[in-house]
């Protein structure tokens, strides 16, 4: 359960850096598990529902994968605590916005938000 909070919040960051020519793949896969009833057509219901779900699921995993990085348990995740993530300790810089050298829970989320934004379909 922890470990796949990390895996999500793993793929959610690497997404940061995705290129491309992954993001037809990814839009191909997104149509799909939108489109739950299977006619071809994401109408609005569906695609609302899946925005809800998806952004509930990343924010859970952000406070699993926060709470599992947080070894000392300060609310912060500092760079020695980011260690094991590799995408989190290549980025860290880039996701410590206010320089204080750790990541608050409120630079997880948004991290996640950014990555989200990345990887949505332009519509
Ligand atoms: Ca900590
Ligand atoms: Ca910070």
């Amino acid at each position: 359960m922890k470990k796949i909070a990390l895996l999500t919040l793993f793929a959610a960051v690497s997404a940061l850096a995705a290129m491309p020519d992954q993001k037809q793949t990814y839009i191909d896969k997104t149509f799909a598990s939108m489109d739950t009833n299977g006619d071809g057509r994401v109408d609005k219901t569906e695609y609302t529902s899946f925005q809800q779900s998806r952004f509930k699921n990343r924010a859970q995993a952000v406070d699993a994968a926060f709470e599992e990085l947080d070894k000392d348990k300060d609310g912060k995740i500092s760079k020695a605590e980011a260690i094991v993530v590799p995408e989190i300790s290549r980025y860290f810089d880039g996701l410590d916005a206010d320089k204080d050298g750790v990541l608050s829970r409120e630079e997880m989320q948004r991290a996640m938000i950014a990555a989200q934004t990345a990887e949505s379909p332009e519509k």
